[in-house]
């Protein structure tokens, strides 16, 4: 039988013309049809290539593990119940380096009740960190400046407590950006991640507050950025409103390492009573996030400002209202 033919049958064209040439109908009953053997691999043909079989490997993803972008934060939001903050405040209010010590504070173990789990921004975290102790030929460390080019930038923490996992989203935008949109309200548009804030907070630099000469010019500032954004509807009902007081070693004068907080709390109160005026109400934490100014202060308040941040909050009354007067019968079975 010819290699590849179906048929002992030297003059038999079974293969080309699928007729037997005993004439066997059908061809399978001809006994020397034998099509079981083509499919036999002889193994006798040198010029077949070698047919190789290697393992499959596992694809793997790798994260960029930088901020995330608008796009990826919905993909986050769809698959996870996630927590907002948002940090509003002018250019160097400190908004980074505090998003750099909480991340430091977990780079050391548990902090304020909840244990490390994962990042989907570790780069970011850490080159934020690196940035802010890196020995450079500054006089002193500093966070990269976030620009306007930049635009928003969410980090992520997703941490585990008593009350079980929880992910939280931290937003970081150009303080630029918040000051265009106080000089024109037409900007204020563009904030469009207060609008999905659980939590927002205002980030009020007491350092400013240390010094007569800064002082009266940065307290309505930092009232004016209040304003632009609630009369201009940038803050929504549902979030939470805090004023987190920056920098507080810049009120303790060496070698003093108490800071001196009448002159901030003063000026807090004052906006807690005008947030009130306008039925909202505002919260406070002071922190010292990188005490460069009087080492000695220490950190201050983190653990307390992250723990307010992931407490759990009310939740909101879905169920519709009873309809005054309902014509219809479906209406009544609500009241
Ligand atoms: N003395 C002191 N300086 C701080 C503190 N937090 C931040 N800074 C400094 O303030 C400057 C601006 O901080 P940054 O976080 O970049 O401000 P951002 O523009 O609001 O993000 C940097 O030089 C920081 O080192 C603090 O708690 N105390
Ligand atoms: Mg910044």
């Amino acid at each position: 039988m010819a290699h590849g033919s179906p048929c002992r049958n030297v003059n038999c064209d079974v293969a080309k013309s699928g007729v037997c040439a005993l004439d066997n109908d059908p061809i399978d009953s001809c006994s020397e049809y034998l099509p079981d053997e083509v499919a036999l691999d002889h193994g006798d043909d040198e010029n077949e290539p070698l047919l190789v079989v290697r393992p499959v490997e596992p694809k793997r993803f790798l994260h960029r593990s930088d901020m995330f972008n608008r796009s990826e934060l919905w993909s986050m939001q769809k698959a996870e119940a996630t927590t907002t903050v948002s940090l509003i405040g002018d250019v160097k209010a400190g908004k980074t380096t505090l998003i750099a010590a909480l991340y430091s504070s977990f780079c050391k173990g548990p902090f304020a009740g909840y244990s490390f789990r994962s990042s989907r921004t570790l780069t970011a975290f850490a080159r934020r960190h690196h940035k802010a102790l890196e020995r450079s030929d500054l006089p002193l460390p500093a966070t990269d400046r976030t620009s306007r080019q930049d635009g928003v930038g969410f980090f992520h923490l997703n941490v585990v407590g008593q009350s079980g996992p929880r992910h939280l989203l931290v937003a970081d935008r150009s303080g630029e950006d918040f000051r265009a949109a106080r000089r024109d309200t037409k900007l204020v548009a563009e904030l469009w991640e207060l609008a999905m804030a659980d939590r927002i907070c205002f980030m009020l630099d007491a350092g400013k507050l240390s010094k007569p000469e800064t002082r009266a010019g940065y307290k309505r500032k930092f009232k004016q950025q209040i304003w632009a954004l609630l009369n201009n509807g940038a803050i929504p009902e549902k979030a939470a409103l805090e004023i987190v007081s920056t920098k507080l070693d810049k009120l303790a004068p060496r070698p003093s390492t108490e800071p001196i907080l009448d002159e901030l709390i003063a000026f807090e109160n004052t906006v807690i009573e005008e947030f009130k005026a306008a039925g909202r109400m505002v919260g406070v934490s002071h922190v010292c996030a990188m005490p460069r100014s009087n080492f000695g202060v220490g950190l201050i308040g983190l653990e307390k400002l992250f723990q307010g941040w992931l407490e759990p909050r009310a939740v909101k009354e879905i169920a519709p209202l009873p309809a005054v007067d309902p014509l219809r019968w479906v209406d009544k079975m609500l009241s």
